[in-house]
């Protein structure tokens, strides 16, 4: 099975909706605080994936776009170096339906052992049941001066690589030849494109996706950029014309505002 699963022409975008653990429902507004509201995105919008924690899974979860389960997470609450421990099996990611599980990890962070150690058990495990893992990569930490940089975001995705992911999903360092160099680091392991607060303009974010395609990555893993978008389905539209079908940004422009 594998990764395959999330692909389209080689391409692929996912929905993430992970946020209420991460950041708290202060991403949400009085529709996206709904799961089912998300959930109807990812299908209508024919995202290739949707990445949920257990609790949403178990209760909103219908089957119609493949799962990824993300097995940690933790708030924003607790300050200092960041640390994000396992909190469903893959096992139960399995009885749940998934075809991937997600996993974050925080390098540079003092606790990195524990989640380079905690990811090594889950990707082996997951490597039993046929299930794609995907690596949330995101340096953190005290010792951590510049999350973006070509540098930082290169370590990022060869760590997801040496660490077993199938694809890494990584910060975007701003332009598509830095970019290129992470996508060069992440070698066989497939990057895709975290995508952050919703950028100051549609046209921005679209550009940031674009430049991501250019350098060689196969897509994004997104939240807040559609399900805070007033229209995320139109939104969801552009993404898969920019990414699946190879649409120029114009067109893609275009759609948005069609
Ligand atoms: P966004 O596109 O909304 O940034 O979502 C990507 C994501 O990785 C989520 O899966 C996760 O909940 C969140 O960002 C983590 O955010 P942060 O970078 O603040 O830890």
């Amino acid at each position: 099975m594998g990764f395959d699963i999330f692909l389209e022409n080689g391409r692929s975008i996912i929905l993430a909706y992970d946020h209420g653990i991460e950041h708290g429902p202060t991403d949400f507004n009085e529709k996206s605080v709904d799961p089912a509201f998300v959930m109807e995105i990812a299908e209508k919008g024919k995202f290739n994936g949707i990445a949920l924690q257990k609790g949403l899974a178990e209760k909103y979860y219908n089957g119609k776009v493949p799962l990824i389960l993300k097995l940690n997470g933790k708030t924003n609450i607790v300050k200092g170096d960041p640390v994000s421990r396992q909190n469903c099996s893959v096992e139960y990611a399995v009885s749940l339906g998934a075809k991937a599980v997600g996993y974050t990890i925080y390098p540079g962070s003092i606790h990195e052992n524990i989640m380079f150690q905690e990811f090594g058990r889950i990707q082996e495990e997951a490597r039993k049941y046929g299930l794609a893992v995907i690596a949330w990569v995101y340096p953190r930490g005290e010792a951590v001066k510049d999350d973006t940089s070509k540098e930082m975001v290169a370590y990022a995705a060869r760590i997801g690589l040496e660490l077993g992911a199938d694809a890494v999903k990584i910060k975007y360092t701003g332009d598509p030849n830095t970019f290129r160099w992470a996508v060069k680091s992440a070698g066989k392991a497939k990057v895709l494109m975290s995508g952050g607060p919703k950028a100051p303009t549609e046209e921005i974010f679209l550009q940031q996706v674009k430049g991501v395609i250019d350098a060689g990555g196969i897509g994004l893993a997104v939240g807040r950029n559609v399900w805070q978008h007033e229209e995320p389905l139109k939104m969801a539209k552009a993404l898969r014309a920019l990414v699946i079908e190879g649409k120029s940004l114009d067109e893609a422009v275009h759609i948005l505002k069609g």
